[in-house]
């Protein structure tokens, strides 16, 4: 049997299966199940689908995501240096295409995607291109028109399905391998959503006879699988609803829905912050030794960037032949400390980093 059959049989039963204490156990195996083979398509399709073209730069990456024609494009000519092509007809963009969006000294890179439509998940349009940009991303814009918001839930749907996992925290699930032994279970708080057979029994799916699990949230039979799933993707997204200008009344935000428009350049600015600070940096300022900060060309991290970040950021020479590093700033205790590579940094500190050798 092909895969995609295997995967439709799976669906099917659980879709004939009420969920209660006694199917439980079975639903749970089945998901695993189910999930495994989706990772083995994605892994077999992989290969044919490629990001074509467009590498990550800037930063961070920001996907626009929404049904055609709702003004994906006219809002990545907005708010960057790029002029890509704009329709009135569905499917103008063909093809992923970046710009660079500069914004409080960060460089961000919006990535405006052909329009996504319902059934992607499985290949529809080009759902399966247009998924796998959304893995690079750092953050998504979901984005519909004032005609079309609940196309949100649809795409929210068939994000879901292939396991794009929005404005959730990953699961609290550590796993130890180990040779023998069998599972060993240990919760820090009590589970009332799984027991620990099923437990065992999705873990089995998955391969895994011998481990000491950590789990420390009241996890759910499916943010246990999504845990030991290659294939979830954990990813920010805000909601931006375009085509304001058509409306009498004037909204900028509603229902944690944020209203523009890219066309007539409403409420663009807002839209600007929301996505900085959605995608949480924070701004390193370099001091060569002896000398005063530069202040005018910050480092952009992501929050909890450590030392290590730094040193990558500037040259991968200063990861290699590094010494020891000095922080003025929130992050230190007292002021010039010195620390080591996984140093965890804080916005607006000063960060001097001193070498083997000259590089
Ligand atoms: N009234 C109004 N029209 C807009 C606005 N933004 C875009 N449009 C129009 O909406 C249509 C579609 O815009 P595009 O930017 O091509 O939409 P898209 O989402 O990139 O579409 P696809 O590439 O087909 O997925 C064009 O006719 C635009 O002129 C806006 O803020 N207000
Ligand atoms: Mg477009």
């Amino acid at each position: 049997m092909k895969l995609e059959e295997k995967i439709k049989l799976i669906e099917e039963e659980l879709r004939k299966t009420d969920y209660n204490k006694a199917t439980e156990h079975h639903i749970g195996r089945l998901k695993a199940k189910l999930a495994r083979l989706k990772e083995e398509l994605e892994k077999k399709k992989a290969r044919k689908i490629k990001t074509r073209g467009i590498k990550k730069e800037g930063d961070a990456t920001v996907c626009l995501l929404g049904y055609p024609s709702v003004g994906k494009s006219t809002l990545l000519n907005a708010l960057t240096n790029t002029s890509t092509r704009v329709g009135y007809y569905a499917f103008t963009t063909t093809e992923a295409i970046s710009g660079i969006m500069e914004y409080k000294g960060a460089k961000i890179q919006i990535i405006d995607l052909p329009g996504i439509i319902e059934g992607a998940s499985y290949g529809r349009g080009m759902g399966k291109e247009i998924l796998s940009y959304v893995r690079m991303a750092d953050l998504l814009v979901i984005m519909a028109d004032i005609y079309t918001e609940d196309t949100i839930e649809i795409i929210e749907k068939e994000l879901y399905n292939s396991g794009i996992r929005i404005n959730l925290e990953k699961p609290k699930v550590r796993i130890e391998k180990k040779v023998s032994g069998g599972l060993n279970i240990v919760s820090s708080v009590k589970l009332n959503n799984i027991t620990y057979e099923t437990i065992k029994g999705i873990l089995n799916e998955f391969g895994i006879h011998n481990a000491d699990i950590f789990i420390d949230e009241d996890i759910t039979v499916d943010r246990l699988i999504d845990a030991l799933s290659k294939n979830t993707y954990y990813v920010k997204a805000i909601y931006v609803i375009n085509k304001v200008d058509l409306l009498k009344e004037k909204i900028l935000e509603k229902n944690g829905r944020i209203y523009i428009s890219a066309e007539k350049r409403i409420n663009l600015e807002y839209v600007k912050e929301k996505i900085y600070n959605a995608l949480d940096l924070i701004r390193i300022y370099l001091k060569p030794k002896g000398k005063k900060p530069d202040f005018d060309h910050p480092l952009i991290l992501k929050r909890g960037a450590t030392i290590r970040d730094v040193c990558e950021k500037i040259h991968r020479d200063f990861l290699e032949h590094f010494r020891y590093a000095q922080v003025w700033g929130k992050s230190v205790k007292i002021q010039g400390q010195r620390v080591g590579l996984n140093h965890k940094l804080e916005d607006g500190d000063i960060v001097t980093i001193t070498v083997n050798r000259k590089i």
